[in-house]
């Protein structure tokens, strides 16, 4: 060749580094050699329009060759086929490689999806979209990219734009908002440590920076109001040292022109006996510590009666620099409250309550041994104890202890005053102990309401709602409290499962496609085996937990003659007072011997009685937290569900009076009026899964990388557990039931033409034409709609390969050029 073209085809590197350099004046080397050899047009022109060839330069460069045009077909075939490797590169991008959206994966398995995740996690990338769904694994570090910067770069709406991230998915929920003036949900998911409630703080940072807050006190105000909720109601466990021991949904709420106005908080569902004993290695609620230490050497312990030493009141050792940690945040607590507008005067109340609650756990019985009492009665042993904490909740002395070794209640008419005995007296202790750090934690949510309430003149306001719950939880020994917080997420998996499953419905239908059955795991039965009135599990143990008869036997009995033929319930072959369920996560095994207990939860009256009796304000208040809600039921439960219209005291005995907004569990049986924690439980959930239902939704899955809460360390395992779990893998079955992958007409021909018409064709993008296509290529069991064409997840693949055998060629050829060239 003459030292022009040689130039030329020396500069086709052998691997493709950079090709847009010498692509430039090969193009246009090409178009000089197609005038003066027209009869290869076709051919060559048809490989220069297939649509995976990019960037083309605009400028043409002309070079002159005049010589060897016998070479001429290999030439462009060498271009063709350089361009073809970067192209397939630029492909790759697009459908496979460094892929931010899993659900564009030709392949899509459990395998591909958990490469996928394990390459990212080890490039640092820990979110990933699932279609609409972000996948967050938790990276246990620090990572800088939550910050300003990363702010405003994820301003837009568009989530395509950058990297998945937390904040991407905020900005789409608020676009979604502004556009479709629809309230908006976003439900966060996984297991205990996975990252919900750090992933729930980071949606409503960027959320209040996207609503532009009317005040700077206001944005102010709704970013403390997390921090505050987890010191009273997270903890230490196993799983997570800050582990959230509540249900928290947060509505922040926007005026029609997208700014903040306030937001509004229901908590449900908080483990109030953590108060009273944590299982092993666990600890108490923060607060606890950090009142303890956050006072220590100061005069102010002194005046809340606090123990000196605060070690032997929490009975752990504790380093100095935990020490130092929770001085620390008990400093950002007191910050907190004073942002969102508490007063030094309610301060001052929650402070001594909380160290009342500290210090009831100390009072003690014994045995009154006098020979006037066949009956065991109890008497208190520590005096000085039952005094101080009388003293900070401004009660009687007396009046507690009358409240705690006696029982009085009132029966056709008359009064019946009974001794307790000491377990008895201890209960009702620790029944005290529990009531009042609930109503503590319901009145300081009471109190953010009201503080963060919006001003009344906006017409019109809209939500988006932050779902924080507890994750799925599976311990050796499971009992009331794991089935509460699993039924929730049950229903949590109902509410995602109905959402994909109906928008898959929703397509199909405006595309007039015909698709008989989109089956995916239902939990609906499990949920019904959970709910249904009639005779449903929760109903079977409210009404044994109404009966003065029942005990955990005859519970479990009946529980195995009502559900035993159900396929999700499974009775155990021995004797032993449990049940296992198959939940849409995993099989657990319940312990019911506390279920009857734990379900009443009763404060007896005495005890309500002494407390809204109470001189002090702090105490008072933290009964009577709203104007006209005398909130004094015979259970202590009421404040599980604080949107209810709670009973008058006066009305407690007229039991027809009980609050019922969504209708009472079945009422036959019920002999006694009280409101069991599960009917609680049962009214929050079903109020909460309406707000949820009215709402659109946007969900966010947190993975738990490993069980050692280590950064870099990726249990494949564990993962693949969890992606199950949350109903990734489920997921991703819906849609390869379905047709995963709709491509409009005119995308489809951009992509595929080649695999049926000439590429230099001017093509219409229409059906049939898209239909032509296929059926050259030989692919079966698609659907045309109105405006796109609907494949199954293995049809991406087919076609991939039509168009890599369509161009194998270029690869030989090109070899023979090298091969000349040398
Ligand atoms: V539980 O069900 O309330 O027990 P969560 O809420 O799912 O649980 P949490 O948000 O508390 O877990 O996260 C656990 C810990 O993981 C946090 O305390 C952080 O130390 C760590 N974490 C979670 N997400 C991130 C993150 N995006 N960046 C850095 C993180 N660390
Ligand atoms: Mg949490």
């Amino acid at each position: 060749p003459d030292r022009a073209m040689y130039k030329i085809l020396r500069s086709v590197p052998s691997t493709v580094k950079e090709p847009t350099l010498w692509r430039a004046d090969f193009n246009d080397f090409i178009k000089w050699c197609l005038a003066k050899n027209a009869d290869k047009r076709p051919f060559i022109q048809d490989l220069f329009a297939h649509p995976l060839i990019k960037d083309v330069p605009e400028k043409p460069v002309v070079v002159s060759v005049q010589k060897h045009f016998n070479h001429l077909k290999f030439i462009v075939i060498a271009e063709f086929n350089t361009i073809h490797e970067a192209a397939v590169k630029n492909r790759n991008q697009f459908f496979n490689y460094s892929i931010n959206d899993l659900a564009k994966l030709e392949d899509l398995n459990e395998d591909s999806l958990l490469s996928h995740l394990i390459s990212r996690y080890n490039m640092g990338q820990i979110y990933t979209y699932i279609g609409d769904i972000l996948i967050a694994v938790n990276p246990f570090k620090p990572l800088k990219i939550y910050n300003n910067e990363y702010s405003n770069r994820y301003r837009s709406a568009d989530i395509t734009k950058h990297d998945p991230h937390i904040y991407a998915i905020a900005s789409a929920t608020y676009n979604d908002l502004i556009i479709n003036k629809r309230n908006q949900c976003c439900i966060i998911s996984g297991e205990s440590g996975a990252g919900k409630t750090v992933s729930a703080g980071f949606l409503v940072q960027h959320l209040t920076k996207l609503g532009n807050a009317t005040t700077r006190a206001l944005e102010q105000k709704i970013l403390q109001v997390n921090p505050l909720l987890e010191a009273f109601g997270n903890a230490q466990t196993l799983f997570n040292d800050n582990s959230s021991r509540f249900g928290k949904y947060l509505e922040m709420k926007f005026a029609d022109d997208g700014t903040v106005t306030g937001a509004q908080l229901s908590q449900f569902l908080l483990e109030k006996s953590r108060i009273v004993s944590q299982a092993n290695e666990e600890r108490n609620f923060h607060i606890l510590y950090y009142i303890l230490y956050g006072f220590q050497f100061n005069k102010i312990a002194k005046k809340y009666h606090l123990p000196e030493n605060p070690e032997a009141a929490i009975f752990h050792d504790t380093t100095k620099a935990i020490k130092t940690r929770y001085i620390d945040k008990f400093r950002e607590v007191q910050e907190c409250f004073h942002v969102i507008g508490f007063s030094k005067e309610e301060l001052d109340n929650t402070f001594s309550i909380l160290a009342a609650v500290l210090q009831i756990g100390d009072i003690d019985f014994l045995r009154d041994q006098s020979n006037e009492h066949l009956i065991e009665r109890s008497l208190i042993k520590n005096n000085e104890k039952l005094r101080v904490v009388a003293k900070l909740l401004s009660v009687n002395a007396e009046d507690i202890e009358d409240a705690l070794i006696r029982n009085t209640t009132a029966a056709a008419g008359e009064v019946i005053v009974m001794n307790n005995t000491v377990t008895k007296a201890t209960e009702c202790r620790d029944a005290m102990a529990k009531a009042l750090y609930g109503r503590l934690f319901a009145w300081i949510v009471d109190r953010i309401n009201m503080l963060l309430k919006p001003d009344s003149h906006y017409d019109r306001l809209y939500n988006i709602g932050i779902l924080d719950i507890f994750g799925f939880e599976k311990f050796d020994k499971n009992s009331f409290e794991q089935l509460c917080i699993n039924i929730a997420n049950e229903q949590i998996q109902y509410f995602f499962n109905r959402h994909i499953f109906s928008l898959e419905q929703e397509e199909y239908v405006t595309e007039g496609i015909n698709l008989d059955t989109v089956s995916f795991k239902d939990n609906k039965p499990v949920l019904d085996m959970f709910l249904n009135r009639r005779n449903g599990l929760l109903t079977i143990l409210d009404d044994e937990t109404v009966l003065t008869t029942s005990s955990t036997r005859t519970l479990v009995d009946k529980l195995h003659e009502g559900l035993a033929k159900n396929e999700y319930y499974l009775q155990p072959r021995d004797n032993s007072a449990s049940f296992a369920i198959f939940h849409y996560a995993a099989k657990v095994i319940y312990d019911a011997s506390l279920f009857l207990f734990k379900n009443r939860d009763t404060l007896q009256q005495d005890i309500v009685q002494l407390l809204s009796t109470s001189a002090h304000p702090s105490t008072k208040t933290t009964y009577i937290p709203r104007k006209n809600a005398n909130l004094l039921s015979i259970n202590d439960n009421s404040d599980q569900f604080r949107s209810l219209p709670y009973p008058k005291v006066k009305s407690l005995k007229s039991k027809k009076k009980l609050p019922h907004l969504l209708g009472r569990p079945r009422s036959g049986s019920n002999t006694h009026s009280k409101l069991t924690v599960a009917s609680y439980f049962r009214n929050s959930l079903a109020e909460l899964l309406s707000k949820m239902t009215e709402a659109q939704p946007h969900f966010v899955r947190c993975i738990k990388p490993n069980s050692r809460n280590e950064a870099d360390n990726f249990d494949q395992d564990r993962v693949l557990t969890q992606l199950t779990y949350t109903g990734v893998i489920e997921t991703t079955n819906i849609r390869r039931q379905g047709f995963p992958n709709r491509i409009s007409f005119a995308d489809f021909m951009a992509r595929y033409q080649s695999l049926g018409f000439s590429a230099t064709r001017k093509v219409q993008p229409t059906s049939d034409n898209c239909e032509k296509i296929l059926k050259a290529c030989k692919i079966e069991d698609f659907a045309i709609g109105k405006t796109k064409v609907f494949l199954r997840y293995y049809h991406i693949q087919q076609l991939a390969k039509q168009f890599e055998k369509q161009h194998q060629y270029a690869v030989i050829i090109q070899k023979a050029i090298r091969g000349w060239l040398a």
